[in-house]
Formats: structure tokens, sequence, C-alpha cells
């Protein structure tokens, strides 16, 4: 009886799963609207989200004149199946009654057999494929059928005349509908469905074309990301609006520890920024769900309903990590201190094993008393240790593990202090699946350093003692999780840097400097902050800094917190033009930036002889490139009435090349063979003629070019324009540009 009903339960966990793992189809793309004082969904045929089979046998997908995007016909073969899955709550609507429309071509008014699941008046759908495809398949009838009046060519909105097939009993959220080939053939196209709850809305060209598409309407891109742990209790949620929100009371948040709460809609608040500072500190270490409702101003108020996201709130106190142990003595070289903080022998439910190799064991003739020490990386505020106690099968006979202990801790190694008087370990059971059954408060003492002495064992018989696992747990009061990350290179010498505050921390002291230890030692620069950030900074290209955030609260004791020690290194250069940014797309498209476009050259000048970028598509170069993906052809010819070659990247707004410690501008440039004339740039009108060998243009290879910023004579705080060309009657060829960068100190060129 136990074994049948533990059999069910675990059935009952295996259809769950299942349930949960099982893809979830929904037509991808959909539109919804408001007209007639209802709810519209509107999905392309095209778009299903399942056809059995997936071919063309059936159902082909063609291109017919007329139709938004494709169309699905007929191949006049009976059977076959598709389907479409689509959520009536995405258009505001709530189940009950709803009216199903077609954008059809059906001159002979064929018919299908169409489904809803969940409708009363439906049969199940039957196994298949191949499915039911002749007139009167077992559990259809007519008045299951779809389109059978005549409608177009051309392209017409229609419905069925029977009730059966066009008035249907839909759920609230997820619907499908299914369409079972019965006869038919490619004289039938399916274009655009609509499900609307008006029984009187009768579609349109129009407004299909007018209606919404839900990604534009409902909230998006969740702040926490959906999933995310270790959240601030103080969060502040934040969302990218829906389009159509108005400026006052355009969001509706809910938010709650319960899923079905959200879900449902179950309170909620309005709002009119895209952003909810939580009003209440919520609770440590739970999971929350929230959601954000569009909702449109009047007279409509459709409201676009949002995805249900989740994140979980940080926990009161953080495990310690990277953690060294030693200890008076340890039997072997299997059973060290280090053994009892390096998670040996803990499974994913933190219990421990048996294993003498996951374990710490004193040696007998070790000096005695016997301790055992841990040392941080840093001080920490601490909050709890959990113990594991020695766990061996042999525990119930000879008691290794730790029965009473003295535990001290210090800030430097040196001077320790005794916390309370002493503490008693629980004994292990000695059997697998030992879950840590001591904790001991540490008093949230600051402490660097753990000692633990043993005093006895449990068994008393030899002075040999051992531990399973300890682990540390601290309150979080130092800055951490640094902007940039430590380590970080590539930065911007105007970066702003952030972290994530202490727990107590009231102001933040910020100390930042090329100088690594005087950051440790406290002796940098110090700018004191109320906000958990600082910045922009104005940092040298190139070089390396350090930093370290106090967190200060003058009312706690230690009243100061120091972060660990973080570095960043700035970027080597600013780019100015890495050609990767320009496009092909067609001027009329707003994000067109066609190279041309930007660079502004010899066409239609009949002086200069210069063109850039290629006449077709794409117009960069996408072979002979030096970084990135693009690099500009430069085609010159000094010739017909042309004096010289020149192109020219107007610099709006202007640059500051001052900026950053910025002292050589780098060109690199490739050459073709054959090509002649003189190079050279201009920043402002001061041109530079270039100082390499004058051969170098027609070198097929990429040569570097540095030139010295001071001297080009100008002042560089607002450098408007940019030019490169090509200088003697005559000369021609074709010329391509990459990466032109600020340096503070230029790269070695590359050996070819
Ligand atoms: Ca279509
Ligand atoms: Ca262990
Ligand atoms: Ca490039």
């Amino acid at each position: 009886m136990f074994h049948q009903s533990f059999k069910q339960i675990l059935l009952c966990i295996f259809v769950a799963l299942l349930l949960i793992t099982m893809p979830v189809y929904a037509v991808k793309n959909y539109k919804f609207s408001n007209y007639g004082g209802g709810h519209q969904i509107w999905f392309e045929a095209e778009d299903y989200d399942e056809r059995d089979p997936d071919t063309d046998e059936y159902f082909p997908v063609v291109d017919e004149f007329g139709a938004f995007g494709k169309a699905i016909t007929r191949t006049g073969v009976a059977g076959g199946m598709i389907r479409w899955t689509f959520d009536i709550s995405k258009a505001g609507g709530k189940g009950g009654t709803w009216y199903f429309w077609g954008r059809v071509i059906n001159p002979n008014g064929s018919s299908d057999f169409m489904i809803v699941e969940g409708h009363p008046g439906d049969p199940t759908l039957p196994a298949g494929p191949p499915y039911p495809g002749t007139p009167t398949a077992p559990g259809f009838n007519d008045t299951d059928r779809l389109f059978f009046q005549d409608a177009g060519p051309p392209w017409t909105w229609s419905r069925a005349d029977h009730a059966e097939a066009h008035t249907k009993q839909l759920q609230d959220g997820e619907n499908t509908m299914y369409i079972l080939h019965r006869r038919g053939n490619n004289t039938v196209f399916w274009d655009v469905f609509m499900w609307t709850d008006s029984p009187d809305y009768v579609p349109n060209y129009a407004d299909y074309n007018n209606a919404e598409r839900p990604s534009a309407g409902a909230a998006t891109n969740p702040g926490p990301a959906n999933e995310a742990t270790d959240v601030p209790r103080d969060v502040v949620l934040s969302w990218t609006p829906g389009a159509y929100a108005p400026p006052t009371n355009g969001h509706k948040v809910y938010l709650s520890e319960s899923f079905n709460d959200v879900n449902e809609g179950i309170g909620g608040i309005t709002q009119s920024a895209a952003s909810y500072a939580v009003p209440q500190r919520l609770d440590f270490n739970k999971t929350y769900y929230w959601r954000v409702d569009e909702v449109n101003g009047p007279p409509d108020f459709t409201v676009y309903k949002g995805e249900v996201w989740q994140f979980t709130v940080e926990p009161f106190a953080y495990p310690i990590e990277n953690i060294i142990a030693t200890a008076s003595s340890q039997l072997s070289e299997d059973t060290g201190p280090q053994k009892t903080i390096d998670g040996s022998g803990l499974d994913e439910n933190d219990l421990h094993s048996i294993e003498e190799a996951d374990i710490w064991l004193s040696s007998m003739t070790g000096a005695q008393p016997t301790w055992i020490q841990y040392e941080f990386d840093r001080v920490y505020k601490l909050h709890q240790m959990w113990i594991w106690n020695h766990n061996t099968p042999v525990e119930p006979v000879f008691g290794f593990g730790i029965k009473d202990a003295t535990i001290e801790y210090s800030v430097d190694g040196v001077n320790w202090t005794t916390l309370g008087t002493t503490h008693e370990f629980t004994r292990a059971p000695g059997a697998a699946g030992y879950a840590a059954n001591t904790t001991i408060g540490l008093s949230d003492v600051a402490a660097k350093c753990v000692k633990i002495t043993a005093n006895s064992n449990w068994g008393g018989i030899v002075p040999q003692y051992s531990l399973s696992e300890v682990r540390f747990f601290y309150i979080p009061v130092n800055a951490r999780k640094p902007y940039p990350d430590s380590g970080a290179t590539d930065v911007y010498p105007d970066v702003v840097l952030s972290w994530r505050v202490g727990r107590e921390a009231v102001t933040h002291d910020v100390y930042v400097s090329t100088d690594e230890q005087a950051v440790i030692d406290g002796t940098a620069p110090v700018a004191t902050v109320a906000e958990s950030t600082y910045g922009p900074l104005s940092l040298d290209l190139g070089i390396t800094h350090y930093w370290k955030i106090n967190e200060v609260n003058e009312a706690e004791t230690p009243a100061a917190w120091e972060s660990n020690i973080w570095s960043f290194t700035v970027a080597d250069f600013i780019a100015v033009d890495d050609f990767e940014s320009y496009n092909d797309l067609d001027p009329g498209d707003p994000e067109s930036k066609r190279i041309f476009n930007v660079w502004i050259d010899g066409y239609e000048v009949p002086t200069n002889g210069c063109l850039v970028g290629y006449e077709n598509p794409p117009f960069c170069e996408r072979t002979i490139v030096h970084g990135g993906e693009q690099s500009m052809p430069f085609f010159y010819a000094n010739t017909g009435g042309a004096a010289y070659s020149e192109a020219e990247l107007p610099l709006s707004p202007p640059q500051n090349w001052t900026q950053a410690g910025a002292a050589t501008l780098v060109w690199y440039f490739h050459g073709t063979e054959g090509n002649t004339g003189q190079l050279y740039v201009k920043v402002d009108g001061s041109k530079v003629v270039y100082d390499g060998d004058t051969g170098d243009i027609a070198k097929v290879e990429w040569k570097q070019w540095n030139i010295d910023l001071a001297s080009l004579g100008v002042g560089l705080q607002n450098v408007t324009k940019l030019g490169i060309g090509i200088d003697g009657s005559g000369a021609s060829g074709t010329l391509y540009f990459d990466d032109i960068r600020l340096y503070r100190l230029a790269p070695q060129p590359q050996a070819n």
C-alpha cells in the first residue's frame, strides 16, 4: 500500500515536471486592439505555433498577392493539423464568449474543421497524425466548420455563417485553436486571424494595420533582472515602459511573496514613474514576485499585462570564502585543517560525509592544547559559525569530536579576545548525511581570525580532536561589488565608480590612486560622498588605478569598514573613428549611417578627386581591415581638374583632444600597388604631411602613422574637423583607412 501511494506521488511529481518542462507554444507575433468597445487579438495565419506534419503537405506557406506577409493555402489532400496558441489577456480580455474572423480568400466556400481546446461544444482533438480529413470524420459535424461562405478574391474579412465556427467560449489567458484539413484546395488562402469579444465588431484592413504590437505596449527589461538573487532590501524596481503609457498613472505595479496574487493582479499600485521604490524593507532571503501592467489613459484605459518577474532578497549574513586554516597538528597529510573549510565531504544539501579524507584530525602526539585557527582575507563583522563535528564511523566509539571549546578572535592575529566563556559543540552521529548541528553566535564582532581551542572531546579517551567542517557568516557592512569590476581593463577615462553599499553605511570614503600602497595605507587622496557613486573621473589613458571604499557610520563600533582593494586600468586609447558604426541602410531610415554621408569627400566637387565608400553596398571595406570588421575605402585621382583628393570628418560636438593625457594621433592606412601622391592629414585646418617613406602608400600592408599632437600647432580643446588627403598633380590610387585613435603612449608599430 505504501509503495503504491509512493508511486502515485512519484507519478504526480513526474507529471508536474512534465507540465513545467513542456515547451510552451504561442504565436510569436500578434497584435491587439480595442475597437468597438471590445478587445481584439490578431495574428498571422503563417505564424502558427505548430503544424503536423511540419511540411507543406497539407498547409503550405505561400506568397499571395495582397497578403500581410505570407499566407497559408491548402493542397486538397485531406489530413493534417495546424494550430495557434494565443493569450487573450495580452489584449486585455477575459474568458467568455469570443468571435472568430479571418482575412481569407475562399471563392468556393470550402470548409475545414476548427476546434478550440476547452470550448464546451468542441470534440476532443483526435489522435494523429494523419488527422481526419473526410467530410464527416467521427466526432465532427457541419456546425464545427470554418469559412464556408464565399469570400474573395480579393482578400476579404469574413466569418463562418455557422455560429459554432464563429462563436466560441474562450478561457482566461491562453487558448489554442486547431484547424484540421477537411477538404479545399489551393484556391483557399488564410492571411490573418482575429478573435474579439465584441459581437458587433467587424474587422477591416486599416484596423489590422493600426492594431498595436504587444512589445510596444508592455513593460520590458525588468530591474532587478528576472530571477535575480542577492537583491538589496531597499530595492527600487524599474522597467522600460510600454510605448503608450501616459506620463501620469501609466503603470500598475504588483509586488508580493505570492506568485498567484501577482499573476491574478490582486492589489496593485498605480505609478507615474517607470520605477517603484518599495516603501518597506523587504524580508531577507525571501523570493518576491512582481509585474507591471502598462495602462493607457482615457478613454480606452487599455491594459498591457506584464510578465510575472521574480527576485530573491539578499540573505541576512553571507558565508565567508577564501579562508586559510591552520592547526596545532594533523594526523596525516589527508587530514589537514583546510578540510574543515573547503567544502570537502559536503553534498548539495550541506550534508557531510563519513570519510576521513574530508575532515581535520589532530595528532595524538601533537602539541597540546589542540587548536585550529581560521584567517580571513580581511576583517569581517562576524555573525555566526556553523559546525559539523567529527563524523567518521568511529565517532560513537572514540569520540574525536570536540566537546568543550574556547573560541577567541582577533583583528590582527596578535591580540586575541575570548568569545564568551566556553562552548559545547554537539556530537555528530558518525553516519552519512550529517547536517551541521551546532551554531555559535559570534556577536557581530569584528575579526580577521578565529581560533578554536579544544578543551575536551566527546570520547575522553585519547587527546585527539577533529572537526568535519566549519562555516562562518558575516554581515556585509563593507562596500562590495565594485564597478568597474576589479581588474577591469579598457575603462573609460571619465568612468563613474560605483559599488554596493555596506549595510550600515551612512557616508562613504573613496580612496583612488595610482599608488596601491597609498590606498592600502589610507594615505591616498580621499573624498567623502553620500551616494554610492563617485565620478565622473578624469584619468589618464593606459594607467592602472587602485581604490577602496571605507563605509562609515559614526554611531557604530567600529565606525568604519574598509572594502577590499580594487583596481582597474584605463583604456590605452580613445577611438576617434574605427569605421564600425557605418551601415548600408536607406537614407530614409532613421538608423541610416552611410560612410559617405558622414565623411565628406569630393563627390560633385570638381577640384577634389576623392571618393570614399563603394558605389554599391556594403559601402565599407570588409576584407582589408585593421580592427573590427570595417575600414574606409578611399579612391583618389588628382586629374581632370581635381587639384587634390581629401575626405573630411566633421566632429560634432567638438572633441577635446587634450583629455586623458592624449599626446599622439594614430592612423592606420593600407596601400595598393601603384598608388602615387603625398599623404597628409588635417586637424582643424592644420596640415601634417606623412613623415615616412612616400612609397608606403603603395605598399600592400597596414602602416601605423603617429602624429604628435603638439606638432599640430592648433588648439585641441575643441577639435571640429579631421581630414585625410593626397596631394600631387596626377596622383591616383586606392587607400584604406582604419582605427583613428588618440594615445597617451602610442604603441610600437607591429612588424610586418
Ligand atoms: Ca499573413
Ligand atoms: Ca570537510
Ligand atoms: Ca575598423
